[in-house]
């Protein structure tokens, strides 16, 4: 091409040299190199590289960027470390967790068929993990010493068997796998510490959540060793991950993060088995490959097992390189068929596309051809790369180990597209599987799937038992052992009860006040873990970045551009808070760290997480899931929140429903608190019941930056705030107003229903304003009611008219709504929220009297709070006309004095409706 800098048809000798004459070329080439490198040593042959690599960008031949090494073991069979076990017992032990682990699926899927479950998962992984369980993962012996090991979740019945032969689960519980609504109880499908709470720790079956969840769980651990909480630089955090699972963003979205922050303390084993649920993972590609130049580009350690032992004197035959180059050029769907070809394909497919490759082989049987291995099936190879990556420092490791999926299955689904889905074997397939893997167990029996466990006095039994007391422990295994929290001084928090006296305030800056002041107090400040997402300046937390520092191992290098003002950036090794940057998930995944150290590492730390409302529940609702299954605790805060609170933000800021995803966390205790004391009311009854009364649940709060006079607490209110909802202000006597401007009770029902105002969170104080504004002009009056949690009622009414339907013999309870009501009976009822209408509307039924709800369903707008709350019609007029509605209704008004209402509250009855505007 006229112009290009590479010569290629300028290329003046080698350009028609015949191939041989080629060879040869590349023969004298390696030779030479192996001269420098034998005589002169690795040193001198990467100098020599990387001349040659200078010289021919020089010259203009381009070099494409390539992060790759060759196809073959990142470690050579010479640095290849003697293999400390026993080969044979290993393998017998890993044969009968194979059957049992398969043996349970099918066996639940006879019961009741579509039960699922996964056999070919764990049958690839099955050399990763026996490997890990004989000689690395640690156990917790007496304390939280152990390893954390994130399982791969559809490898669940493969740990399942193992804890079988180790005598921690029993034959039943085998059988009653995916079945734990049976009487005697039965094992969960996934990992879920919910449901096992003494045994899995960590959810991982919601893939890319645990490879995001294991970097901040490694990062975490340094944290606490660097504020001088725990030590565990000797714990490992090992996730077990499928190449599949990889495509997920959360998997290698935070790689950097693991490499910038040199946690060596972390290990990935990626089991590659080339596919995933559909089929192949990357057919036209290789994963490896593909997976290695992204883990070598963020600065991780990467090591490639690939190839199992049969390959070495193969690949040390390899003088030219043309074994490596077949090895490249063969694509990930090749791969696959390779499995499940016989040795005479292999020979023919993959030797056979040139001779010379043919000729080296030219003595192995075509028997020996099919069984050659692949690295992630060759416990030397396993053990190597594990014992390399534990010694590692200074990175993360990634192990990508090449494996077959459904090894073991033959026919019923080794390497077949369909082995994902494969939950039943026939006879015939149970018994060439019984001996292809040498388990004891009759043609007789065979048909049954019976689970085999040899005797305790076994050589596998002893063996294993033996291998996990070295180890400390047995795994997994999630211990909660800790001492529960003093209470923390009341005085933290009275000082909010008082109300500020006029000042005006956020409850942002409220929560932000309290924030520090714990971390001030001497007992609890230690524990308070402070997480943002870069926003600590939005919610005006630059005061916390010099009273208690930013976490930075390596402390700060650098001298802050701000070093001369009050409020610097500091970076500090002992640094408390956590700025995780624009990474929402990430922070989440810290949350979660944070929020189960007291079954992790014994510790009550108490995270605080603080982000954009709409960023939350919305963006990263299953990281929360999984932080509820964990029984993680701490606080959640939702800032800026409300859809017409945060103004000027538009659509995609203002949140208007992240307490409707609230609702379905189990344990998720979730509040919309309005005032000073509400905030602090809630944050001192959340860490009474999570770390006091060490209860499994953990918090959500609204905090807004809408800054108005914080009220003193009313008297005795504070059991109806956690409750969800007290009276702030009774009725102010109508009086003489009574009968003003045409608020005529009508003769039916001189006394007429009262009317009831439900507001919370950033509509409170409009319903405030509602109140005023009826008994001024209609001379109605009004209760307000503030509701802290529409969830707290909701739950709490649910529970109540189920226990109800239970017992229908006994006198029945009544909901706290009704009972915080109680004599309101036939009332009419507003209640307005700066959320979808669908809260209040959860609670419609237990109130006692007729509803109109007023909330903020449809999308958000950019502009003042005061357009905002006109444009979803939640402010005082409308609340006002809606409870004039109500008492028209009730037939206690007529109804021309809500149509003149209209006009004299200056609504326009003909506006957008803004639920699909
Ligand atoms: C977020 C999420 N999406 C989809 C699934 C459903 N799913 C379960 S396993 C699987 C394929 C897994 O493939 P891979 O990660 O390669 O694991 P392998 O079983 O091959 O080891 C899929 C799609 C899931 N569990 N989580
Ligand atoms: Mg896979």
């Amino acid at each position: 091409m006229p112009g290009s800098r590479e010569h290629e048809s300028a290329a003046p000798v080698g350009a028609e040299a015949s191939a041989e004459a080629q060879a040869r070329e590349t023969h004298e080439w390696i030779e030479s190199l192996d001269w420098v490198l034998h005589s002169q040593g690795p040193a001198r042959v990467r100098d020599l590289l990387r001349r040659l690599q200078n010289r021919a960008v020089r010259r203009g031949v381009t070099i494409p960027f390539s992060a790759n090494t060759p196809h073959i073991n990142t470690i050579a069979p010479e640095e290849q470390p003697p293999f400390p076990g026993d080969r044979e017992i290993e393998r017998r032990i890993k044969s009968i967790i194979r059957w049992n682990a398969m043996a349970m699926v099918v066996r639940a899927n006879r019961v009741e068929s579509g039960i699922g479950g996964h056999i070919s998962s764990y049958a690839s992984a099955a050399t990763l993990l026996e490997v890990g369980f004989n000689h690395f993962f640690r156990g917790n012996g007496d304390g939280h010493d152990g390893d954390l090991v994130y399982f791969q979740g559809h490898c669940a019945p493969g740990i399942y068997a193992r804890a079988f032969l180790e005598g921690r689960l029993s034959e039943k519980d085998l059988e009653n796998f995916r079945r734990e609504l049976r009487p005697e109880g039965g094992l969960a499908s996934y990992p879920h510490p919910w449901l096992m709470p003494g045994f899995w720790q960590f959810p991982t079956v919601s893939m890319g959540l645990a490879p995001l969840m294991a970097i901040y769980q490694a990062r975490f651990n340094r944290y606490l060793e660097d504020r001088g909480l725990a030590r565990t630089s000797h714990r490992k955090v090992w996730a077990f991950l499928g190449d599949g699972e990889m495509d997920e963003p959360e998997s290698l979205g935070a790689m950097t993060l693991a490499a910038r922050e040199k946690l060596d303390n972390l290990i990935y084993v990626v089991n590659c088995n080339l596919q995933r649920l559909d089929g192949p993972v990357r057919g036209n590609g290789n994963i490896i490959q593909e997976l290695e130049a992204a883990f070598r580009g963020a600065g991780w350690n990467v090591i490639k097992v690939i190839w199992g032992g049969d390959w070495d004197s193969l690949l040390a035959r390899d003088e030219d390189g043309l074994l490596v180059q077949r090895m490249e050029e063969v694509v990930d769907g090749q791969s696959q068929r390779h499995a499940v070809m016989t040795g005479d394909e292999i020979r023919r497919d993959f030797f056979g596309k040139y001779p010379r490759l043919l000729d080296l082989v030219r003595n192995w049987s075509d028997e020996q051809l099919r069984r050659m291995k692949r690295g992630g099936h060759d416990p030397e190879k396993v053990y190597a790369a594990f014992r390399a990556a534990t010694a590692h420092q200074g990175a993360p490791t990634v192990i990508l180990a090449k494996t077959i999926k459904g090894y073991g299955l033959g026919e019923a689904g080794e390497g077949r597209n369909v082995t994902h889905q494969q939950k039943k074997l026939n006879e015939q397939e149970l018994r060439e599987f019984r001996s292809r893997f040498g388990i004891p167990i009759s043609d007789d029996e065979v048909a049954d799937a019976p689970f085999y466990r040899p005797s305790d006095s076994s050589p596998e039994i002893r063996y294993l038992h033996e291998r996990r007391r070295a180890l400390g422990g047995y795994l997994p295994e999630r211990v909660v052992r800790v001492a529960p929290l003093e209470p923390p001084p009341a005085e933290l928090f009275a000082e909010y009860n008082r109300g500020t006296e006029g000042r005006e305030v956020s409850t942002t800056m409220v929560f932000v006040h309290l924030l520090s002041k714990m971390l001030r107090d001497p007992s609890l400040g230690r524990l308070v873990v402070p997480i943002v997402p870069d926003e600590a300046r939005t919610f005006g937390m630059e005061s916390l970045f010099r009273q208690v520092g930013i976490y930075s191992h390596v402390g700060q290098l650098y001298e802050p551009v701000d070093r001369e003002s009050l409020l610097y950036y500091n970076e500090r090794r002992d640094g408390a808070i956590l700025e995780e940057g624009i990474n929402e998930a990430g922070a989440m995944s810290s949350f979660i760290a944070a929020g189960t150290a007291y079954a992790a590492h014994g510790l009550n730390t108490i995270p605080f997480f603080i982000y954009y409302s709409m960023f939350g529940l919305q963006r990263i609702g299953d990281l929360i899931w999984a932080a509820a299954d964990m029984q993680a605790k701490g606080f959640l805060l939702g800032g800026t929140a409300g859809r017409t609170t945060l103004a000027g933000e538009g659509l995609q800021h203002q949140d208007g429903h992240s307490h409707v995803l609230a609702l379905p966390v189990p344990t998720l205790r979730a509040y919309d608190p309005a005032y000073a004391y509400e905030v602090t009311a809630i944050i001192r009854d959340g860490i009474d019941r999570m770390y006091v009364k060490q209860e499994d649940c953990f918090y959500y709060l609204t905090v807004m930056n809408e800054a108005y006079a914080m009220p003193a607490m009313p008297e005795g209110a504070e059991a109806g705030i956690l409750r969800g909802l007290y009276r702030l202000l009774a009725a102010p006597d109508p009086g003489a107003q009574a009968l003003a401007k045409g608020a005529r009770r009508t003769a039916k029902r001189p006394a007429g229903p009262r009317v009831h105002l439900l507001g919370g969170g950033a509509i409170l104080n409009e319903t405030v304003k509602a109140q005023a504004l009826l008994a001024e002009k209609w001379g109605v009056a009004a209760d307000v009611w503030s509701v802290t949690s529409w969830k707290e009622l909701y739950r709490d009414a649910i529970a109540t008219e189920r226990w109800n339907l239970l017992h229908p013999g006994e006198a029945p309870r009544v909901p706290y709504l009704a009972e915080a009501l109680a004599g309101t009976e036939g009332d009419v009822f507003v209640a307005a929220t700066d959320y979808l209408r669908v809260l209040p509307l959860t609670v419609a039924r237990w109130l006692p009297g007729p509803l109109t709800a007023l909330g903020t369903d449809g999308f958000g707008r950019s502009d003042g709070r005061a357009q905002l709350r006109d444009f979803f019609e939640v402010d005082a007029r409308y609340i006002a006309l809606a409870a004039l509605g109500g008492l028209v209704r009730a037939g206690s008004l007529d109804a021309a004095v809500t149509a003149r209402a209209v006009t004299e509250l200056q609504i326009d009855p003909d506006k957008l409706d803004p639920l699909t505007a």
